[in-house]
């Protein structure tokens, strides 16, 4: 049995006999990003640097989160964030290995967060304010889910600074169009912990072997199906939604050609968002009486995935424009989000344009 496949391993296998097999057949992170090394426009390295510092960061969260139910982590840190919301403890723990991280790698000049009132600026051990990059994190979106054992994520966005290196870095790098990001990605911790992210040249998965503590290879080159049978939507919120949205959401349950459609909806961004990704489907947070502009942020949630989305073949909007390409106006500025497989973004957009 110390011989099957993958997909055959006897349950009682060592858990360390996988890497063997996977190694053979698939590449780890760290591989993957040297052998698309010159993918990285501009990038002398710092860009490889600054995936691999994310990936360390995952890893420490990771470990956090798998435990959450073991230790006293759980429940709100006392503390609300700038978005009115509870803290967890696990955000605030989430949010400090990031900045942490991506502090001490001396890649980045500037972190944006949502867990941080304002920007981040990082002048670098010279002090010189020469870094390239910037980040922007939801560090654990979700976070409502943790104490219910429900998947959470990590989100991130990187731009290459617009103001002059050598300057401490100013709002105007933050608030650059999604269409200028250079990686985006995110970190699922589910079943099993994945890094997904792109430079704009596709996407790919990497799934953690937690056994050793690296990732593998394991979805190559994602696509969105261009259809899709999934509707992700909190109908909790039906009556406050836009006309537009109530009519997409009867058409998809109206019995007629393939549908009723099935409705799934974790209430985690990423877990919905990766689950649409691989079988087909759409996510909609949109405007309500209660969020007018919206629940999620333009920065560092819709500008990333819509990024991903676009780049494996799905699309993003508001219902109304290209995510992005919406020119952002503040920090930690909501936006309605309409995300998932082009032909299901395609008709809702058309439902709310006829409303
Ligand atoms: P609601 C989590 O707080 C989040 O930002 C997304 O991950 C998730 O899809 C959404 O909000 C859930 O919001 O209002 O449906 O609970």
């Amino acid at each position: 049995m110390k011989n099957a496949l993958y997909k055959n391993i006897d349950i009682c296998a060592d858990y360390t006999s996988i890497p063997t097999k996977m190694a053979n057949t698939n590449k780890t992170l760290g591989e993957f990003i040297i052998e698309n090394q010159e993918e990285f426009r501009y990038s002398s390295g710092e860009l490889s640097r600054l995936i691999n510092s994310i990936r360390l960061a995952a890893k420490v969260v990771n470990h956090e989160v798998n435990k959450a139910g073991l230790v006293d982590i759980l429940g709100a840190a006392g503390e609300t964030n700038i978005q009115g919301e509870d803290q967890q403890k696990l955000d605030v723990y989430a949010n400090e290995a990031f900045i942490k991280t991506l502090t001490n790698r001396e890649i980045v000049c500037g972190i944006a967060s949502e867990e941080e009132d304002d920007f981040i600026t990082i002048k670098g051990r010279n002090e010189k304010n020469d870094n390239k990059y910037i980040v922007l994190i939801d560090p654990l979106d979700g976070s409502s889910n943790i104490d219910v054992n429900v998947s959470v994520g990590t989100i991130f966005s990187i731009y290459r600074r617009v103001t002059p290196s050598g300057t401490p870095v100013t709002i105007d790098d933050f608030l650059q169009q999604g269409n200028r990001q250079v990686a985006a990605g995110y970190i699922v911790y589910g079943t099993s912990t994945m890094i997904v992210y792109t430079t704009g040249h596709g996407v790919n998965g990497f799934t953690l072997n937690p056994a050793i503590g690296t990732y593998y290879l394991s979805h190559p080159n994602m696509k969105f199906p261009e259809d899709g049978r999934i509707y992700s939507v909190n109908e909790g919120n039906y009556v406050h939604f836009p006309q537009g949205i109530k009519d997409y959401i009867k058409y998809c349950q109206k019995e007629e050609g393939d549908r009723p459609y099935t409705s799934r909806y974790i209430g985690s961004l990423v877990s919905d968002f990766h689950r649409n990704m691989i079988k087909g489907g759409i996510y909609i947070y949109p405007n309500t009486a209660k969020d007018p502009n919206g629940k999620l942020r333009l920065l560092y949630e819709c500008n990333p995935m819509a990024f991903l989305a676009e780049q494996a073949g799905g699309k993003a909007s508001n219902g109304f424009e290209r995510i992005l390409d919406i020119q952002p106006t503040e920090l930690h500025q909501r936006i309605p989000f309409i995300c998932g497989s082009k032909n299901m973004v395609l008709k809702a957009e058309e439902f709310m344009q006829n409303a």
